[in-house]
């Protein structure tokens, strides 16, 4: 039952099927899309985490790999990215449901010339209902702003996210100015593209490959 819902989500995410108002795809007008079936599924009880594990994530995978194989093209990815963004909305009271005081604020962004935003947006999520406040610069930041951004809260973390080969090389400009800055200042990268040994080539205190890993560093690193 649980298995029949994650599969239609992931169908939805991967063919860009956003909710039952949506005339995307024609095959499947008229039927629900990403948007309803992720609310049904959570009212059935299904695991938020499997929802975005074993539906979101795994429905945006297949897309990627359909890309990367010339399958689909942008305009796909953009309807994937829309039907994600929809079933996303009904996950936030869950991640944000641990709700705790503010421990801290979190400025982030996705890096210059990367218009990613999709993981950023979860670790937002998670970061929020582990209690810290978050400062979300977008996508396409450039190092001024993150900069800017600190020198508006000198005591806060940054997290910097990139999903482009291409752009992941931007992180490092980025890491430097903030050190410079202020040499305490804990800066923790993610995203698909990145590796521990990238993330510590060029200064970056953490490499965090999920939300999880970001929130649990940071709270065991900055004092509550
Ligand atoms: Co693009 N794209 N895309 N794309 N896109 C990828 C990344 C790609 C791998 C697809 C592929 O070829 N298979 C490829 C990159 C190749 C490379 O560089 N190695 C690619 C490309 C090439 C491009 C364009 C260049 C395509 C073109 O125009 N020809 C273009 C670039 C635009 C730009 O940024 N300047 C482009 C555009 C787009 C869209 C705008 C259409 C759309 C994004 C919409 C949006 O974000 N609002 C899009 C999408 C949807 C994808 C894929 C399919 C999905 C990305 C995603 O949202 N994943 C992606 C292929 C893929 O990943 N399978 C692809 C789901 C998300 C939950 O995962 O973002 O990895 P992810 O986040 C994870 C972790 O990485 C981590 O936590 C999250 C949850 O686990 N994480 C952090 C992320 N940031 C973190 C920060 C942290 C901690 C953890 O701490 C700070």
């Amino acid at each position: 039952m649980a298995d029949d819902i994650l599969k239609q989500i992931a169908t939805c995410i991967e063919r860009g099927k956003v909710n039952a108002a949506s005339p995307y795809p024609p095959d499947l007008k008229g039927q629900d899309g990403a948007d309803e079936l992720t609310r049904k599924a959570i009212d059935q009880g299904v695991d938020p985490n499997e929802i975005l594990t074993k539906a979101l994530m795994a429905g945006m995978g297949e897309v990627g790999r359909k890309f990367s194989e010339n399958k689909v093209f942008v305009p796909d990815l953009l309807m994937a990215a829309k039907a994600m963004t929809a079933a996303m909305a009904h996950m936030k009271p869950f991640f944000e449901s641990g709700k705790a005081k503010h421990r801290d604020t979190f400025i982030v962004g996705t890096v210059q010339g990367d218009l990613h935003d999709i993981g950023k947006n979860l670790v937002c999520m998670v970061m929020e209902g582990g209690g810290w406040k978050v400062v979300d610069l977008g996508v396409d930041v450039s190092t001024e702003k993150f900069v800017e951004a600190l020198s508006n809260n000198p005591e806060a973390v940054i997290g910097l996210s990139a999903l482009l080969t291409t752009t992941m090389v931007n992180m490092e400009k980025t890491v430097k100015a903030i050190k410079e800055k202020n040499a305490k200042t804990l800066v923790v990268v993610g995203g698909a593209p990145l590796t521990d040994e990238f993330a510590k080539k060029i200064g970056a205190d953490k490499y965090s490959a999920d939300p999880q890993t970001a929130l649990d560093y940071l709270n065991k690193t900055v004092a509550a």
